[in-house]
């Protein structure tokens, strides 16, 4: 067995290293400096408490973006020498993030090894390769997101970070290689296991969904389907799960093969980046970003908000997927979401959570079984089965709606359509128009002011109302204004500032918001969402139906004024 010595490493503090909404992103270049990965992956043992780290297990991978692959090395030197016991990695690097939460839950719990972690490599659907983003993120034992508490001490540590350890001497292991690969250090064997990135997550969806149901849909000669990888991870699981595994023909996987930078795309799955899928529309459209953890569901010609996404699942679930045959725990949203899923909660005498945005806040509920369905407006959607968002997860789960719907006209018959279950839930339970503005990489002092300019007018609605008036007479008053705050309802933690709210009476909402998950400038994120009951009225082009709220928000906003921009990057 190949020894291995600890070396200790002088460093000093590194500026910015502070995790956003889903850890930290920044350009590739700026990972690539001289001790920045290294402080950072210190800092986080560092902000663990020692049997998280000693003897622990961890897993390292990510969506296979650029860089990844010596990231990998230096954390596996790095784990070396701060005494883990074992680094488990996916076969060339790659896990998508919902299946690092799979692996953790599934195979770790199982193997007896305590302490697990993981480092998950990716910045989502930021675009990759050298002069792109790079980004990193903790993820705790139930296989979810660093809390707040965590992500604040990393930080911490890494204003004060003074060295950190690793073990130079370690050879790269080959991580395109299936197998275990053992060394001896100051503390005895230490373990690099390279596995299969796919088989533990393909289980776990056997077990959730009827694949026999989905497999009968897909050979039906009336459906067409199609799944846009964006050349992401995503792609090493779709192949295994809609050919393999359901039949469907490969010409159906669109840019599946997994790529440093993505194909020189944007791994985003909107309507903007993810154009191909767009185009050539089938029955079925599905895409995923780069970590595979989001979703973007299509009809023919119809885009489902994913607002509406996850009511729609969540409204279907007891009969459409085994998983939830039981009956639901409860649903959950993040604020800026629309309030389609608070509807179908009060419909179905469900419990009903809003959180902050950041899927970490889900984590709580549903390890205090308290909620089984949650999605964001962000194309995130999932349930309790890990504790990430799950881009695959929520396919299946629409394909298993379709099916369901469809389970006695396949053999050839008009088929229920995407957009039919669509409008029939609308139908039922009133439509929530909604429409999200990006401005992308603004100047973040101008970002800045536009926000604390809306926060100091809510403290006084008279005058709100009188100024939202002089733009449009037709919109209904501002009857509130704040900045949304959050206290856990597990653990009485209080997140503050997670949102600027205008709610009108009608129930209508403005919020706005800074990503937190870009890694250069500011994004400002504008959510504009409107409540229609009438179903004479539910069939509406929606950025039509929300012009005159649109109109009142940039307005109200400045938002030229501040920004200097007279559209945003990206509508959807
Ligand atoms: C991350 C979080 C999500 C969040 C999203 C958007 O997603 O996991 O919970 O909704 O960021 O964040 P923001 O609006 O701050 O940019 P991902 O897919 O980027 O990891």
């Amino acid at each position: 067995m190949v020894m291995f010595k600890v070396s200790r490493v002088a460093t000093t503090p590194i500026d910015g290293q502070k995790p956003g909404t889903s850890g930290l992103r920044k350009k590739v270049k700026v990972f690539m400096q001289p001790h920045y990965l290294h402080n950072f992956v210190q800092s986080t043992f560092n902000a663990l408490s020692a049997d998280k780290v000693r003897g622990a297990t961890l897993v390292v991978s990510g969506d296979g973006r650029y860089y990844s692959k010596d990231a990998i090395q230096i954390i596996i030197k790095m784990s070396a020498a701060n005494g883990v016991r074992r680094v488990w990695v996916g076969q060339n690097g790659l896990l998508s993030t919902p299946a690092v939460s799979a692996v953790m839950r599934e195979r770790l719990g199982a193997d007896g090894s305590k302490g697990s972690g993981a480092f998950i490599l990716t910045a989502s659907h930021n675009p990759g390769g050298p002069h792109e983003d790079f980004g990193i993120k903790y993820n705790m034992e139930n296989g979810g997101p660093a809390p707040e508490v965590i992500t604040d001490k990393i930080y911490e540590n890494t204003k004060t970070i003074k060295e950190y350890l690793i073990a130079e001497d370690l050879p790269d292991v080959d991580i395109s290689a299936i197998g275990i690969t053992s060394f001896t250090g100051p503390e005895g064997q230490f373990d690099v296991d390279v596995f299969d990135s796919a088989s533990d997550y393909v289980k776990l969806m056997k077990s959730i969904f009827d694949f026999q149901a989905i497999q009968k849909l897909l050979s039906s000669p009336s459906f067409t389907f199609c799944y846009d990888a964006l050349h992401g991870v995503a792609g090493a699981y779709a192949k295994r799960i809609f050919v393999e595994e359901l039949g469907a023909q490969e010409s159906s996987l669109l840019n599946c093969v997994p790529k440093e930078d993505f194909g020189g795309g944007h791994p985003d799955p909107n309507l903007t980046y993810a154009k191909e899928l767009v185009g050539e529309p089938p029955e079925f459209g599905a895409a995923a970003d780069g970590d595979a953890d989001r979703n973007m569901i299509l009809g023919k010609r119809f885009f489902v908000t994913p607002s509406d996404s996850v009511a729609i699942i969540a409204a279907n679930a007891v009969k459409a997927i085994p998983y939830f045959s039981d009956g639901l725990k409860g649903v959950a949203r993040s604020m800026p979401t629309s309030a389609a899923l608070d509807v179908v909660a009060q419909h179905l005498n469900l419990k009903f959570f809003e959180v902050p945005t950041g899927w970490k806040f889900f984590g709580n509920l549903m390890d205090a079984g308290m909620c089984s369905v949650c999605g964001e407006e962000s194309f995130g959607t999932g349930s309790d089965h890990i504790r990430e968002k799950d881009g695959i997860w929520a396919v299946l789960a629409w394909l298993s709606i379709i099916a369901y719907k469809n389970k006695d006209n396949l053999s050839g018959g008009k088929l229920v359509t995407v957009e039919d279950i669509v409008r029939q839930h609308w139908a039922i339970y009133g439509r929530h128009y909604y429409t999200r503005y990006d401005y992308e990489n603004v100047d973040a002092g101008a970002a800045k002011d536009l926000m604390a300019c809306l926060v100091k007018l809510q403290s006084d609605l008279t005058e709100v109302n009188k100024i939202v008036k002089g733009i449009r007479s037709d919109v209904s008053n501002v009857v509130n204004a704040d900045e949304f705050e959050y206290k856990d309802p597990v653990d009485g933690s209080i997140s503050k500032h997670q949102g600027i709210r205008y709610l009108f009476g009608d129930g209508s909402r403005l919020v706005f918001r800074l990503s937190g998950t870009g890694s250069e400038g500011a994004t400002i994120r504008l959510y504009i969402e409107q409540y229609e009951k009438d179903p004479s009225k539910i069939g509406r082009d929606s950025q039509e139906a929300l012009g005159p709220l649109v109109e009142v928000a940039l307005k109200l906003s400045k938002m030229e004024e501040f920004t200097g921009r007279s559209a945003p990057t990206v509508i959807t």
